[in-house]
């Protein structure tokens, strides 16, 4: 990942690579009309937050059937930009092939947690419409795994809208991520946020240190290991339409 050794966040363990603007406006305003467009079965509500899954949700079995991703979610994001960085060239299959879409409005977030083994260990999140901080915490061998709310996280990240977040290495296997469900983001300073002198425009946040939440989504490419082809019973499925 030589090409992207300029982006990395040097103040965090493992590897992780900040890029501001890996989109532009007009990209993230296509994608965020084609999310918002999606029939309303595409959603799955939770109880903190909104989460469309492309192609399909993973079997039990952490097993992901075979089909192609959108064109919206593969141009420009994965063809040519994320080829052109080469950040999933030692993947099983070079290439993301799932991604979560989740939307989180004012006040909602998710619980630290961990992606587990049911994908390759990167992840790489286009941030749209609003920024979000989001927060890693080392792993405890904590009784039942559970964690614990009050712990301040060891690390944040400002993710900016239309931003790359690239996590793997040890960040993916040895730290929680999770994002808290508040209306405002504070203490936003240099000091505070690891990727601080990658942000695209910190000016934005000096004036009061914080950062009113907007509703914001996230697009989470990843390479599901285990893939099932239906090969002739999709075939089959099809024919009727
Ligand atoms: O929205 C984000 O940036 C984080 C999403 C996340 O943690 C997940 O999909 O597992």
């Amino acid at each position: 990942m030589l090409i992207l050794d300029s982006a990395r966040i040097t103040d965090l363990p493992g590897n992780a690579f900040y890029i501001p603007n890996f989109i532009t406006p007009e990209e993230e305003e296509r994608i965020l009309n084609k999310i918002n467009s999606a029939p309303l079965p595409r959603w799955t509500q939770l109880s903190h937050r909104r989460l469309q899954t492309w192609p399909s949700a993973l079997t039990k079995s952490n097993t992901l059937l075979a089909a192609p991703l959108p064109d919206w979610l593969h141009e420009p994001i994965i063809h040519p930009r994320l080829e052109s960085l080469g950040c999933f060239a030692d993947a099983p299959h070079q290439a993301p092939n799932h991604v979560l879409v989740n939307e989180y409005r004012p006040g909602q977030g998710i619980m630290p947690h961990e992606d587990g083994p049911a994908y390759y260990p990167l992840v790489a999140t286009v941030s749209l419409a609003g920024s979000i901080v989001l927060d890693l915490y080392e792993k405890k061998e904590q009784e039942g795994g559970i964690h614990d709310q009050d712990t301040a996280p060891s690390f944040r990240i400002l993710q900016e809208p239309r931003s790359l977040l690239i996590t793997t290495g040890s960040l993916y296997s040895q730290y929680l991520h999770g994002i808290a469900d508040r209306l405002t983001d504070e203490n936003l300073t240099p000091e505070a946020i690891c990727n601080w002198d990658f942000l695209g425009e910190p000016e934005s946040y000096s004036a009061t240190r914080s950062y009113e939440r907007q509703t914001r989504i996230s697009l989470t490419y990843r390479d599901v290991l285990k893939v099932a082809k239906l090969g002739n019973s999709v075939k089959f499925l099809n024919r009727g339409r």
